[in-house]
């Protein structure tokens, strides 16, 4: 068994729950924060047999896209965060950030 946690753009997180839901994926969402935009995004945990990955990691490509963002120094800064970031920046976020991980017990109780 495999522990795919997926971290997707909330723009997407929609309709990536409605396609899990769809193809029989149990999966939890939570509200995350991305370390560097430290704006909200969204984090997927899916439990899954091995042999379902593939089409797993697909259904997310299929519904996370890839975006530019602009990031103003302002709204990135906390106010003891001296120097950093002094201009805009523009960076592609997603479509999803992936890690497939081995599941060492799985418990259902
Ligand atoms: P953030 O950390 O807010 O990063 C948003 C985007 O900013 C990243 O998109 C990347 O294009 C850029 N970025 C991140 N760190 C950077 C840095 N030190 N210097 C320059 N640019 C940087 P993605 O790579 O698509 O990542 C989207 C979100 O996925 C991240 O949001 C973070 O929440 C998560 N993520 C990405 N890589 C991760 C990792 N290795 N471990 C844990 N979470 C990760």
């Amino acid at each position: 068994m495999k522990l795919v946690v997926a971290v997707v753009q909330d723009k997407d997180s929609n309709f990536l729950q409605q396609a899990l839901v769809d193809e029989n994926y149990h999966a939890t969402k939570l509200a995350s924060t991305g370390g560097f935009l430290r704006s909200g995004n969204t984090t997927f945990i899916i439990g899954t047999e091995d042999h379902q990955v593939d089409a797993l990691l697909e259904l997310i490509k299929e519904h996370c896209h890839s975006r530019n963002q602009v990031i103003s120094p302002i709204s990135s800064l906390d106010a003891n965060a001296d120097g950093y970031m002094m201009h805009p920046v523009e960076v592609e976020v997603g479509g999803a950030t992936v890690f497939v991980l081995d599941v060492d017990q799985f418990k259902h109780f």
